[in-house]
């Protein structure tokens, strides 16, 4: 029988089949294999033992995309909330947030939600001007407004509602949909900050084709995991950029003679500064690359002094070239 996995907690994952909804635990095969299911995942369920009533899930079936922070599988796109106030808009955050869509390409639309709380005209066309390549919803769940905007994105989509925490976002699932009655917490009164209130993902089916992911809110998005040179694939305002550097490890931030010398003024402050924050984390991470590689090459160049006597090749000392390789394939799909 086959189920697509709606919620986990610890070791129990439910998942919801034409039979109804299942509380499973993994087969030995699965948790010992890297990739653990995620919400959104389709499995593969056994019979259910008749005597504990317990089901198990033997298998992983392929996936269309996933996403780490949150953990989703099969989503389709995402929506980014933001609020425009309690918690204030956070120029950096949103960015990262976009880029960390597009890094694992996954469409972004971008929700500007309690709209209620102030005249934000200024910042909404700020807003606009800055992200106009990306849809832009703007609603307030508590007067729901611009709710007759999302409906229609969010439907024949899996969309997975991410952002940081208290600024709406099963509120606006709540809003939109009668019964759910998913938890919301009003933001701290002393730092204006969300509470965590959701604390699992939660995949909600709306029709046959309509699915929403409400997840737990978080700020804590690091670039430490790719390549400076990587990250302008990230910014769409890049793109068109590409085949025109001459420089192949160009980051187009200071580089003399780069082809966007000239047009660096002309991308808005905030999103070049957030760009500039992250090629700063992924240059820590190629330091590390680069330290790590000379250990082993150090620890190679030791051995190699050593007279060492022949062993089976099942234990014999991996080649250079490939320990380089595993250590670039370990740090790059690190989450
Ligand atoms: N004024 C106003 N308040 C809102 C609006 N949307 C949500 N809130 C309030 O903001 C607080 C946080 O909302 P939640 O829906 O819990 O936020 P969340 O993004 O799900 O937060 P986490 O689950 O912690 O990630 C609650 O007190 C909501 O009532 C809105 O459009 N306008
Ligand atoms: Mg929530
Ligand atoms: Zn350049």
């Amino acid at each position: 029988m086959q189920g697509k996995i709606i919620r986990i907690h610890s070791d129990f994952y439910y998942v919801d089949t034409e039979k109804g909804l299942f509380e499973a635990k993994l087969r030995d095969i699965i948790r010992k294999a890297k990739n653990h299911p995620y919400v959104g995942d389709d499995v593969v369920l056994e019979s259910v033992d008749e005597n504990s009533g317990q089901a198990f899930i033997s298998e992983l079936l392929p996936r269309k995309t996933v996403i780490n922070k949150p953990k989703a599988a099969n989503i389709t796109q995402a929506l980014i909330v933001s609020a425009l106030k309690s918690p204030d808009l956070d120029f950096e955050q949103l960015d990262r947030f976009i880029a960390y869509c597009e890094y694992n390409k996954i469409k972004p639309v971008l929700c500007f939600n309690k709209d209620d709380l102030d005249d934000f005209s200024a910042l909404r066309e700020q807003i606009t001007e800055i992200y106009k390549l990306y849809d832009i919803i703007f609603t307030s769940a508590l007067l729901k407004t611009g709710l007759e905007d999302l409906l229609p994105t969010l439907k024949n989509n899996t969309t997975l509602l991410c952002g940081c925490s208290g600024v709406g976002k099963s509120s606006i699932l709540n809003a939109l949909f009668d019964n759910l009655n998913l938890r919301t917490k009003k933001v701290s009164g002393k730092t204006q900050k969300g509470v965590h209130t959701t604390r699992h993902c939660e995949l909600i089916k709306i029709d046959e084709n309509t699915f929403v992911v409400d997840s737990p809110g978080f700020s804590n998005l690091t670039f430490d995991f790719l390549l400076p040179s990587e990250v302008q694939k990230l910014f769409f305002e890049f793109k068109s950029l590409k085949e025109k550097c001459k420089f192949k490890d160009c980051t187009h931030i200071n580089e003399i003679e780069c082809a966007f010398e000239h047009l660096r003024s002309s991308i808005s402050p905030t999103r070049f500064e957030s760009y500039k924050k992250f090629v700063g984390e992924a240059k820590k991470f190629k330091e590390r690359i680069k330290v790590s590689t000379q250990k082993i090459e150090d620890k190679i160049k030791y051995n190699l002094n050593k007279n060492i006597t022949k062993i089976s090749s099942r234990k014999r000392q991996t080649s250079r070239k490939q320990d380089k390789q595993n250590l670039w394939k370990e740090n790059y799909n690190e989450e």
